[in-house]
């Protein structure tokens, strides 16, 4: 019998944790998880057959801990680490940037040490979750892997921080490591701290009379697209002979508005705007019922205006390509927390 593959995922409990170890499974590797508080992973979120065989190891771990995560390492011995283990939400880093920098900057740093030390370096594979925050703003520009980097937030620094210092350990010492410049991706397990998931369960739990979705910036754009379909990429990116970065992205972009517009239709409503700026309000265009408030408390002080990735080279080279678009993604979301509501 051949000996399984095992594959360590940090960040389990996330949103990407629960698609990646599922796919994981399906493919016979022996997965390992880590996370804070791993009592907190959903076996709810896997598939059937992943549940049914309980395969996964779970493992309790702070990502600052460095000894009991170098130690980790060392008795797994994984053939493929997936470092998604972060600070993932913009504002969080702005009010935390010292927390931020720990976990997203120089945890990557210490594992890619601790693979050199430990003389993994042969032997494991590490897939770093990087993000088109790292870009900055780029005013529309369709983003490639050699665009132009100006981050513009804590969280994006941290991600450039790791970004680039992986680069030197792949170019200088030798390591197998890849980056996979991830635009935002969404599911039905998306933390309601972002505005994705935040909307869809407004939406699913309104009746007419309830109070209208407070939101921040209506017009910001984003290049969204369905979490499964990421954690495919990561995967193929971690199976190339030779380790390099990859953007993974839909290639098109829509605002705030129109995926609040996407979910309120999907419950057979539309919205009507009136106003403009932090007085814009959207109305049932019907009953007239207020649905959506701007609340200035979620705007930014440096928003991204709107982002769109070029992912032609994870496209030719994995073969890799997203699955579902804007209006099924949005579906997928509110059914889920419409079937969540009973
Ligand atoms: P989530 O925020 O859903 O998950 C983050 C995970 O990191 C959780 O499991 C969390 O555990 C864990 N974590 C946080 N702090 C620590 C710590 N100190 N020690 C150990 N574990 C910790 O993120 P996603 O799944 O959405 O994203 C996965 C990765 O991809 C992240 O690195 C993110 O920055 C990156 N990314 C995501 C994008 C997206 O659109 N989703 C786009 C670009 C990049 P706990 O449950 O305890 O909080
Ligand atoms: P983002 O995702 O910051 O792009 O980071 P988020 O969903 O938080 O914001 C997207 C855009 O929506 C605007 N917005 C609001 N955002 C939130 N959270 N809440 C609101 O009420 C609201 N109203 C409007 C924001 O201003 C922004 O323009 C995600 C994370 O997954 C990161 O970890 C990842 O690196 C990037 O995507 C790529």
């Amino acid at each position: 019998m051949t000996e399984k593959r095992a594959a360590l995922v940090t960040g389990i409990t996330g949103q990407d944790g629960a698609y990646l170890a599922d796919l994981l499974l399906g493919k016979g590797y022996e997965v390992h998880g880590l996370a804070r508080d791993v009592s907190g992973f959903d076996f709810g979120r896997l598939s059937q057959s992943a549940q049914r065989e309980g395969r996964i190891h779970l493992h309790g771990c702070d990502l600052t801990d460095y000894a009991m995560f170098r130690n980790l390492v060392a008795e797994i011995r994984p053939g493929e680490i997936y470092n998604l283990a972060a600070q993932s939400h913009v504002p969080t880093s702005i009010a935390e940037p010292q927390v931020t920098s720990e976990i997203n900057a120089k945890a990557p740093i210490r594992l890619m040490e601790a693979i050199l030390d430990l003389g993994l370096d042969g032997h494991t594979r590490l897939f770093l979750a990087a993000s088109s925050e790292i870009f900055g703003e780029a005013g529309g520009q369709i983003l490639s892997e050699d665009s132009v980097m100006a981050p513009r937030n804590p969280y994006a620094l941290s991600k450039y921080h790791s970004y680039v210092a992986s680069q030197k350990f792949r170019k200088e010492r030798g390591l197998f490591v890849v980056n996979g410049i991830l635009f935002n991706h969404e599911s039905p397990y998306r933390s309601p701290a972002f505005v994705t998931r935040k909307i869809t369960l407004a939406v699913a739990s309104t009746g007419n009379s309830a109070e209208p979705l407070r939101l921040g910036n209506l017009d910001a754009r984003r290049d969204w697209g369905h979490a499964r379909d990421y954690v495919e990429g990561m995967w193929l990116s971690l199976q190339r002979d030779v380790p390099d970065d990859y953007v993974f992205a839909t290639g098109e972009n829509h605002s705030v508005r129109e995926f609040v517009e996407l979910a309120f239709e999907a419950t057979g409503r539309r919205v009507r705007w009136e106003g403009a700026g932090k007085d814009e309000i959207g109305f049932d265009a019907d009953s007239g019922v207020r649905l959506v408030e701007v609340d200035p408390a979620f705007f930014r002080p440096s928003d991204i205006g709107a982002t769109v990735g070029d992912s032609s080279k994870a496209r030719a080279e994995l073969n890799w390509q997203p699955r579902t678009n804007f209006a099924e993604l949005v579906r997928e979301m509110l059914v889920s927390d419409m079937a969540r509501n009973g």
